[in-house]
């Protein structure tokens, strides 16, 4: 079997509009799982590091345009890319902690004129499927009481409100909805709880398909 006498790792995505504190979770869960001794890498999508995630910073910085369904499809193939990757690490017993995934493409392409959620699934069908996503949930006020949205494209109240009322289609039972207004000492706990109780419950079975 692929999976080694340790298990294999788990696979957890952050998810959510902006200024909902993804990022912070995401680290301060990646900390406990190394201080606990965990094997644990850490992934943000987009990755703008490769050739493909320099085009879409560029975009998002608005320094270049590319037509709505390209660009999707870039968000798309920038996971892609990751998968060697990410299943390499999981098979290996290394769990893997996202800042965004495939949600957020399809969310906020979704939030676009013309487009819809069937379509915007179909390139991210196939890709490994977390084991639990959590969804930090914040109203756009409150996101926007918290700090301004920053300049790049997207940072916008109205469209995050349209990015927010795609996630409500996304959600499944996978999915932890966390009230995000919360201290982030009190969501961290809560977060790192149900990650516990999942690791036994999920180490011996098989990675799953996204929307297969
Ligand atoms: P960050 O601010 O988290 O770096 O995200 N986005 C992200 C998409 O439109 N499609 C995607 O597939 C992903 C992963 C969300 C940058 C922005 O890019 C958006 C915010
Ligand atoms: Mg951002």
């Amino acid at each position: 079997s692929l999976l080694s006498r340790k298990g294999r790792g788990i696979l957890v995505a952050f998810e959510g509009c902006d200024r909902g504190g993804k990022s912070t979770q995401c680290k301060m869960l990646v900390d406990y799982f190394k201080t606990t001794g965990r094997d644990v890498a850490h992934f943000s999508f987009p990755d703008r590091t490769t050739i493909i995630g320099q085009s879409i910073d560029s975009y998002l910085q608005g320094k270049s345009e590319l037509e709505d369904h390209a660009v999707h499809l870039l968000f798309s193939a920038n996971r892609w890319e990751a998968v060697p990757k990410i299943t390499q690490l999981i098979e290996r017993g290394t769990s893997v902690i996202m800042d965004r995934y495939a949600f957020s493409g399809v969310a906020f392409t979704a939030a676009k004129k013309g487009f819809d959620v069937t379509w915007c699934k179909y390139p991210d069908r196939g890709l490994p499927c977390p084991d639990i996503v959590f969804y930090l949930e914040i109203a756009t006020k409150d996101a926007m009481s918290r700090a301004s949205f920053g300049n790049e494209r997207y940072e916008k109240a109205e469209f995050q409100e349209r990015v927010a009322k795609v996630y409500k289609e996304l959600k499944s039972d996978d999915w932890r909805v966390v009230d995000a207004l919360r201290d982030m000492n009190e969501i961290h706990e809560e977060i790192k709880s149900t990650v516990i109780k999942l690791e036994d419950n999920v180490k011996y079975s098989e990675l799953k398909n996204l929307w297969t």
